[in-house]
């Protein structure tokens, strides 16, 4: 790939997104519903979910601001100011995938790369966020080439296997018992028959954390399923749960390798409503604290950003 006139390679640093405001919470359900409105009973559901998230009501909003911020800082200082250019698209809220290419094009960026705030490939959701940004930048003449997974670069295991150690930690003289439960958002079970990356990526990124942090007693779950009638990939982490305190687990360490932001999916699922279950059963459920804007892992994505430009960005 060329250097661009200008000298500036565009990144955009693609993110779930999140409404902008109690009142966005319905046309950020239906985007994510594929253009159909929730039910009412969905939308309240929903609501009540983000009302009850400590912190504000959309952190997701600040965090990914606050990573984009970072990485710009970790590229000005990896490649020299102004070198990598970082742009935000969101998925499902403004400024939206699109958005983010066309100011690309506006400010006369013909080179990109593009990167996911989440480290493993599956087509359902990497694959959208790729096809979305590829088509934009195709009608702009903009030569973009992307990052599909970073779910095994040594930065992001070593911060990730530090979160674990850390937060085993709390558990003081009673570590050694912990079960360490690495989970990640499901997706519909038909990605199975399309020999989708996703679940192996996981385990994989499951597996090298464990080694790094020396965790003997590990297993993988499922998050966040949808209600969509069709069956998710499980199990979920509530029956996990039912089952670990059926065998006499007493103490568990929730690692959502899949999310790296606080945000509803983490704040909700995990911290209130996993958290009041296993309660419920006895047993005492903490979690990592989540990547957010760690500098190892803007390290990780400048170092993979670099990668895929193939070494034309030295
Ligand atoms: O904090 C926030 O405001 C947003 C948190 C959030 C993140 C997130 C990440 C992922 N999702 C993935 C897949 C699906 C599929 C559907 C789906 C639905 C929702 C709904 C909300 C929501 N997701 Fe999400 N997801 C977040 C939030 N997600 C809200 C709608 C109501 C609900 O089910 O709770 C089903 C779509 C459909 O109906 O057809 C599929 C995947 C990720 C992780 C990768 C990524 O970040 O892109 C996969 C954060």
């Amino acid at each position: 790939m060329s250097d661009t006139a200008n000298n500036k390679i565009g990144v955009l640093v693609m993110s779930y997104g999140t409404p902008e405001n109690m009142d966005k919470v319905e046309s950020y359900y239906t985007h994510i519903r594929r253009g159909h409105p929730p039910t009412p009973e969905q939308l309240e559901d929903l609501t009540g979910r983000y009302k009850s998230i400590v912190g504000g009501v959309f952190p997701l909003r600040e965090n990914t601001d606050r990573q984009v911020a970072a990485l710009q800082r970790t590229f000005d200082e990896m490649a020299g100011k102004g070198r990598f250019v970082c742009y935000q698209g969101l998925k499902h809220a403004p400024p939206y995938i699109e958005d983010g290419v066309a100011a690309m094009a506006k400010d006369g960026i013909t080179q990109a790369v593009g990167i996911v705030l989440t480290p493993q490939y599956s087509s359902m959701s990497v694959g959208g966020y790729i096809k979305r940004a590829a088509e934009e930048a195709e009608k702009h003449g903009i030569s973009m080439t992307f990052v599909k997974q970073y779910h095994l670069h040594p930065a992001l295991i070593r911060s990730l296997a530090e979160r674990v150690g850390n937060a085993l930690d709390r558990f003081g003289d009673r570590k050694e018992q912990v079960m360490v439960l690495f989970s990640a958002h499901s997706l519909p079970e038909k990605i199975l028959e399309m020999k989708d990356p996703y679940p192996e990526q996981l385990l994989e990124t499951s597996r090298a954390v464990a080694e790094a942090a020396g965790v003997q007693h590990w297993q993988f779950t499922w998050q966040s399923a949808g209600q969509t009638g069709q069956p998710w990939l499980g199990p979920d982490i509530l029956e996990t749960l039912d089952r670990l305190a059926a065998e006499g687990t007493k103490e568990v360490l929730v690692t959502p390798v899949g999310f790296v932001s606080d945000h509803l999916e983490v704040l909700y699922d995990i911290d209130l409503e996993a958290k009041k279950h296993a309660a419920g059963l006895g047993m005492r459920l903490e979690r990592i604290d989540m990547l957010n804007d760690d500098p190892r892992y803007m390290a990780a994505i400048a170092e993979s950003v670099r990668e895929a430009l193939g070494g034309t960005a030295e």
